[in-house]
């Protein structure tokens, strides 16, 4: 059920559009419209992407959010939530990203999963999103809220497109079957030193859950995750802070290590 109207919903994701590109933060929008509930919430970031791929921007990923159990009780939600990538989105490993054209940015080590055959829910299983999977590959992910302070309810920021802003896919692909990646160990370094540690299943107990979930999820909107789609499962790590001169480095057992610098 919606309770926004047409006009409100591309009024907002015109809003969110355009602090994400002046990189501008604003107040969250259920401060205005404290009403609008996840369908409108989904609906705009729907929106948003629709605006960016009118412009030629190709949607490259989708990625699931806030898949710890630390960070659901932190937030006080028992859901996680979804967002798109668009091909903007994507950074080099071993390159460069520039803090201009961001406002807070924070850096996330996660797991991602490409896509070998479509996936549709309801009733995907962690099995099933394995079935269908092509390969895995480690991936950081560089949250970046358009709200004030990172202060946001969910529903805006589901509207915000859960925070996307850039992404870094890994240099070494595998196979599913050769990885266990609940006990996958990841240690990420800021500038040289240990700034978190994590092991795969702080991904909803498994990252293949998120796949599945985000299959599930997608289906209650008449969606689902198309063959070849490279897919963000979530925070294994907490978000670091970065700034202008710092350098990630995040080394993932069995899948390599990703740099990148912020300019
Ligand atoms: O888990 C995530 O990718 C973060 C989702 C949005 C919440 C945030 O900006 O911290
Ligand atoms: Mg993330």
């Amino acid at each position: 059920m919606s309770t926004l109207t047409e006009a409100q919903i591309v009024e907002l994701a015109e809003h969110l559009e355009q602090a994400e590109l002046q990189n501008q933060a604003v107040v969250k929008i259920t401060d205005q419209y404290p009403d609008m509930d996840y369908d409108d919430a989904y609906d705009i970031q729907d929106r948003i992407r629709q605006q960016k791929e009118s412009r030629g921007i190709r949607t490259v990923g989708l990625k699931m959010g806030l898949t710890s159990f630390a960070k659901m009780k932190q937030m006080g939600v028992d859901s996680p939530i979804f967002g798109f990538l668009p091909e903007t989105a994507h950074c080099a490993d071993g390159g460069e990203i520039s803090t201009d054209g961001l406002i807070h940015p924070k850096v996330e080590a996660e797991v991602a999963f490409v896509t070998r055959t479509a996936l549709r829910g309801p009733n995907c299983t962690a099995e099933m999103a394995r079935e269908a999977t092509d390969f895995v590959v480690a991936a950081l992910e560089i949250i970046d809220s358009r709200y004030e302070n990172f202060r946001f309810d969910l529903r805006s920021v589901v509207a915000d497109n859960t925070s996307v802003s850039r992404y870094v896919s890994g240099s070494r692909i595998a196979a599913i079957t050769d990885l266990d990646l609940r006990s996958m160990g990841v240690v990420m370094e800021k500038n040289g030193e240990v700034a978190q540690t994590g092991a795969g299943a702080a991904v909803l107990g498994d990252p293949a859950e998120s796949v599945a979930m985000l299959a599930n999820m997608l289906a209650a909107r008449d969606q689902f995750i198309p063959a070849g789609t490279f897919v963000l499962t979530g925070g294994i790590t907490a978000a670091v802070p970065v700034d202008k001169g710092d350098v990630i480095t995040a080394r993932y057992q069995g899948l390599g290590a990703i740099t990148v610098r912020f300019v």
